[in-house]
């Protein structure tokens, strides 16, 4: 049966968790106001009282009924991930390749879609911060798999700040605001995080990738996710082998820029939400291909560093990364609360086939997440929410607590029973009961750490000899930015010294930006290793789909190149909105009509991916005397963006402060200077050289070798 998702209208009623939603869904269509109990009300705008202007009485229980709902409307946001965003699709995998390494299903058979559902967050700020900060993203995903729930609760980095979940809080206390204040918001920029960094150098690999553009993805369909962990696959006769996970977008890696990324979280602080929403609820459907780098048991050892050491990641040129499937994100969710907020993830649901290591963040892990639902979803039933729910029969004998959904029937809850004649059983391996990997395990007793887990520089040196310029230019800018902002010298110099020993040119590059003395001595000994995959700067830029452009008009503007060149970007995927001073309709010249989609006072250059000048001489001139479009065009340029002026629209971008740039005469029928595209000629020429190259430039997602420092946008 067909059922509809607000605006978008996605289809409904397709995989098993769909189908297992439908009879949690409560449609108002047609219906009346009730209480809680199903009682018809008659009126609920006026509390029950005694006379008109008498006081109101206790027992009018829909008013209390009514509040004390409210009062409880609001549950503990997640202590860490507390603003996400999700969405439900289907991961498949493109063969069988990994039958011989798991008995896992949903990884085995290509002809199985298994229905998932998503949760993307930041970490460190509150439910309402905004999405463009500085931060690692999660990436959490639930398979409602024919074998249980299977939990990848990944982030959009390889590795993490720290090796044992024993430092999980003290990581947290000091990367959250600072408790004598509350200050920053979702912010690493402060004392209390670069202490943390300081004192704990296993955090150094980590704090490279937070310093890099990573932290600051263009959307979440452009971002990679990791499992982070090394895991285990394990197959029928119980051999193990380990694994690490990748998600890599098929629309590439793509990032924002900090300056960018300021702007936004306060022109659309649900950028991110938004982004993702609108894509899937416009049928542009994000998809990410799954990865596994393999390793077998016999190579435990072969590697500079420790498969439990979650600081480090197997670089991607020692073990390569396999193809094996694919998930698409076809369906937004109907309620926030019900279903994102309610999501609870654990890095212990598991399926037949996958096993933990003994990796000691993930070991941590695996108590937590159970225990951190408890508080935040209100007792032990949270399992039974709608979203959380597996799509085949739990017999669990677990009984009663909070919130209860089940009417259990039977009267022998426990195994062994005679009296449900023995019921729920229990299942062998072949019957698909979960097996746990057996792995040989003695040792002395003790609190200490692995001698294999001692180096915190050499993956961090990695790091940033792969980067490319441009990369190694934001890294020393966060890094200017970040420490800039940490009042204690000291606190700088400690992670300065730290930076030394990753590389004497970033310290060098870092040090004098943040009133801080460059090392002095001999240089550390480092290496100059590189792992390409580790830099941005190979990534998917043919891919010119689900980007948008704001075209800017005015009154005046020239109506029939208007439409040819808006319907031509429309053509190429593009989301395409027209900007002019008011919305509403403009005075069109040269035929035709035109309209603003929206005001630009309302919207910023920093919501799009791309900026186009419309054709007019009247709309220029008025452009032109309106300083917010002159500066749009400005930041669009120095945001590194893909920036286009057709016919008179070209004197806008002259009258902006982009000295140095050249752009077309007119008559002239392309010029492109460092991604700026304009061109001369006349609006009864169909532009296309120039179309093709603007498209062009929006795949790319940025000329990043532009020279923008000087346009003060
Ligand atoms: Fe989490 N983490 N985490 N984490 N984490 C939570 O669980 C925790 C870690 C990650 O969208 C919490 O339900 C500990 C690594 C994601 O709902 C909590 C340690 C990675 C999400 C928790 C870690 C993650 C969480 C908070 C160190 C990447 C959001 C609310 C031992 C591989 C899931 C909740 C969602 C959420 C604990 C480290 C990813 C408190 C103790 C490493 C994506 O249980």
């Amino acid at each position: 049966m067909a059922n509809t998702s607000g605006p978008g209208e996605q289809t409904h009623g397709g995989d098993e968790k769909d189908q297992d939603l439908a009879s949690a869904r409560v449609d108002p269509a047609g219906s009346r106001l009730t209480t809680a109990q199903g009682l018809r009300v008659e009126h609920t705008d006026d509390s029950l009282r005694a006379g008109e202007r008498g006081p109101t009485l206790l027992e009018d229980f829909h008013a209390r009924e009514k509040l004390t709902h409210f009062d409880h409307e609001r549950i503990p946001e997640r202590v860490v991930h507390a603003r996400g965003s999700g969405a439900y699709g289907y991961f498949q995998p493109y063969n069988d390749v990994l039958a011989q390494y798991t008995v896992a299903e949903f990884l085995r058979d290509p002809a199985r879609r298994t229905p998932v559902f998503v949760r993307f967050s930041t970490v460190a700020g509150s439910r309402g911060s905004a999405d463009t900060v500085r931060d690692v993203r999660g990436f959490a995903t639930k398979f409602y798999t024919r074998q249980g729930n299977y939990d990848l609760v990944g982030n959009n980095m390889p590795v993490f700040f720290i090796q044992d979940g024993i430092k999980f809080p003290d990581f947290v206390h000091a990367v959250k605001p600072e408790p004598d204040n509350e200050m920053p918001q979702a912010a690493s920029a402060h004392d209390t995080f670069w202490d943390f960094v300081g004192m704990q150098p296993e955090s150094l690999h980590m704090a490279m990738w937070l310093m890099s553009d990573r932290a600051l993805p263009r959307s979440f369909r452009m971002m990679q996710g990791f499992g982070v962990h090394t895991f285990r696959l394990v197959d029928a006769s119980g051999v193990g082998t380990f694994v690490k996970f990748h998600w890599t977008p098929r629309l590439g890696t793509h990032s924002l820029i900090w300056d960018e990324c300021q702007r936004i979280a306060g022109k659309d602080p649900d950028f991110l939400r938004r982004d993702l929403w609108n894509a899937i609820a416009s049928g542009d459907y994000p998809e990410w291909e799954l990865g596994v780098q393999l390793v077998s048991e016999s190579d435990e050892f072969a590697f500079d560093f420790d498969l439990l050491d979650a600081t480090k990641l197997i670089p991607e040129e020692l073990v390569p990364v396999q193809p094996v499937g694919r998930m698409v994100l076809t369906r937004n969710p109907q309620n926030f609360f019900a279903e994102t907020e309610q999501v609870a993830f654990h890095t212990a649901n598991l399926v037949p086939g996958i096993d933990f290591t003994n990796d000691p963040l993930l070991q941590a892990r695996n108590f937590s997440y159970l225990d951190t639902q408890l508080i935040r979803l209100g007792g032990p039933n949270f399992s039974q929410l709608p979203v959380n729910r597996p799509i085949v029969p739990v017999h669990d004998n677990q009984r009663d607590g909070y919130a209860q959904q089940c009417i259990h029937l039977g009267r022998a809850p426990y195994h062994k029973n005679s009296i449900d004649a023995g019921y729920p059983m229990v299942s062998s391996a072949s019957e698909g009961g979960y097996t746990h990997y057996q792995e040989r395990v003695d040792g002395h007793k003790i609190r200490s750490r692995s001698g294999s887990f001692a180096d915190h520089h050499s993956q961090a040196t990695l790091f940033w000899n792969s980067m490319a310029e441009w990369e190694r230019e934001h890294i020393v800018a966060a890094f200017h930015f970040e420490l800039g902002k940490v009042d204690r010298l000291e606190i700088r110099e400690r992670v300065v010294a730290h930076l030394d020993h990753i590389s004497r040119e970033l310290a060098e590059r870092v040090a004098p930006g943040i009133g801080v003395t460059v090392p002095s001595g001999p240089a550390p000994t480092t290496h100059s290793r590189t792992s390409p995959a580790l830099s941005q700067e190979g990534t998917v830029t043919d891919i010119v789909r689900g980007r948008s452009v704001a075209v800017l008009a005015a009154d005046g503007v020239h109506g029939e190149s208007l439409r040819s060149l808006t319907s031509a970007l429309s053509e190429f995927g593009l989301l395409v909105e027209v900007l002019a001073p008011h919305a509403g309709p403009l005075r069109a010249v040269g035929g035709g009509q035109a309209s603003a989609d929206r005001a630009m006072p309302t919207m910023s250059s920093v919501l799009y991916d791309a900026v186009l000048v419309a054709d007019g001489e009247e709309s220029a001139a008025n452009l032109r005397a309106d300083g917010l479009a002159v500066h749009f065009v400005a930041e669009a340029v120095k945001h590194a963006k893909a920036v286009a002026a057709v016919g008179a629209g070209v004197e806008v971008l002259r009258a902006a402060p982009l000295a140095g740039f050249r752009f077309a005469e007119p008559g002239e029928d392309l010029v492109s200077d460092q991604g700026v595209l304009t061109s001369g000629s006349s609006p009864d020429v169909p532009p296309t050289r120039f179309l093709t190259a603007f498209a062009g430039a929006i795949a790319a997602h940025r000329t990043w070798t532009r020279a923008v420092d000087s346009i003060p946008a």
